[in-house]
């Protein structure tokens, strides 16, 4: 790679972490780029100067069998660029500085990737719905990823001074870095802007119509219009949702738009819970037990704290019930990878009695 080339990928978040396992993943043909968006299974990729769709090798194929082995938006992945950049096959994937995924919705105990290589997780929620639980799951998944989470509370325009002031009120409780923004009379998004960092990486995360898109519009100022004016002619209509889409801010700082989430569940979050409650957690070792749920035991911590108004009774219970959802989730997602270990071997030992082999 060339210093030129190396200034582009790094605007896009190459660092010092990719450039470590590029050699070992490079043949001297392929070059890296980074996944800006993923549409059921197909791909688009930009190495900085060509944006193009991109498919799998069919090794990749081959060899991929869990959901986290594909590419999801924000991966680094080294590519065999073809026909003068207009397509491009992905070979490999780079190791993840940082993987987003949730528990599948519905009855299905599976992951489903968000988004990989994130620095920064945006938790957007509109002012008017303050809910600590949502907050606090989101908070959960981005500690649990070891993502530094930042809330930002939209729409401030819809309350009044005394309402706002409640509601910061509850927002300190969190005790994670907040921001308080509306997209309608801009107030709170200069300092917003003020805290971004050029080749970061921003991911938007919240249920839909919290206003992730508007803020990000916002943010891009005028780019965002060119952007979507150069999308324009890959047939994509200027209005279309954006749909877990990369984009890079004339700032330098790359955001994730991803769609609302209607339901959030996490899966195997137990050290993320921990962070999220850590005057919980740090409570509990002190327990009489050491393996005190913090419910009804003797010798409880937490409770003695609870019965003092040392925690708030709010957090203790969504604590409690994050908790038991990750546990029973845990035993779960443990139980279907047996059963899909089993299943495997039996297909192996009868691929194996097909071939003749013992
Ligand atoms: N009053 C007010 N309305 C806002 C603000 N920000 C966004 N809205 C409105 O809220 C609605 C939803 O905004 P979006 O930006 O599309 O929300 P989103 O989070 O991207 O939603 P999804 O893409 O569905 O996940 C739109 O009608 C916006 O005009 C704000 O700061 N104040
Ligand atoms: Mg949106
Ligand atoms: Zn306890």
């Amino acid at each position: 790679m060339n210093t030129e080339q190396n200034k582009v990928l790094e605007s896009l978040g190459f660092d010092s972490f990719f450039h470590n396992s590029f050699s070992s993943l490079n043949n001297g043909e392929f070059s890296p780029a980074r996944i800006t968006e993923v549409n059921k299974g197909s791909f688009r990729v930009s190495d900085g100067t060509h944006e193009m769709p991109a498919e799998l090798s069919g090794k990749f194929m081959f060899t991929a069998d869990e959901i986290s082995d594909y590419p999801t938006t924000g991966d680094w992945v080294v590519i065999q660029p073809l026909d003068n950049f207009s397509i491009a096959v992905i070979h490999d994937i780079f190791p993840r500085k940082t993987l987003l995924k949730r528990k599948a919705p519905g009855k299905k105990v599976d992951f489903q990737l968000i988004a990989s290589n994130i620095d920064f997780g945006l938790v957007v929620q509109s002012a008017d719905a303050l809910n600590l639980n949502s907050l606090e799951r989101y908070l959960v998944m981005l500690n649990e990823s070891r993502i530094e989470p930042i809330i930002v509370m939209s729409k401030i325009d819809l309350l009044s001074p005394s309402e706002l002031v409640e509601m910061q009120k509850m927002l300190i409780r969190l005790g994670s870095r907040y921001l308080l923004v509306s997209n309608i009379t801009s107030k709170g998004i200069e300092s917003l802007s003020n805290e971004l960092q050029p080749c970061r990486t921003y991911c938007l995360l919240g249920s839909s119509g919290a206003g992730k898109t508007s803020l990000l519009n916002k943010l891009f100022g005028e780019e965002l219009l060119r952007v979507n004016e150069v999308r324009g002619k890959d047939g994509k209509g200027r209005h279309t949702t954006v749909r877990r889409q990369l984009i890079r801010l004339q700032s330098g700082s790359i955001f994730i738009d991803t769609p609302g989430m209607r339901e959030l569940g996490n899966l195997e979050v137990a050290s993320g819970i921990e962070q999220t409650f850590d005057e919980i957690a740090a409570l509990g070792t002190m327990c009489l037990f050491k393996d005190c749920t913090h419910i009804h035991e003797k010798g409880c911590a937490v409770i003695e704290a609870l019965e003092q108004g040392n925690i708030d009774p709010d957090r203790y219970k969504n604590y409690l019930k994050l908790k038991k959802e990750s546990d029973y989730y845990e035993m779960s997602h443990l139980e279907k990878r047996k059963k899909e270990k089993t299943f495997g071997k039996i297909i192996k030992n009868y691929k194996k009695m097909k071939r003749g082999d013992d």
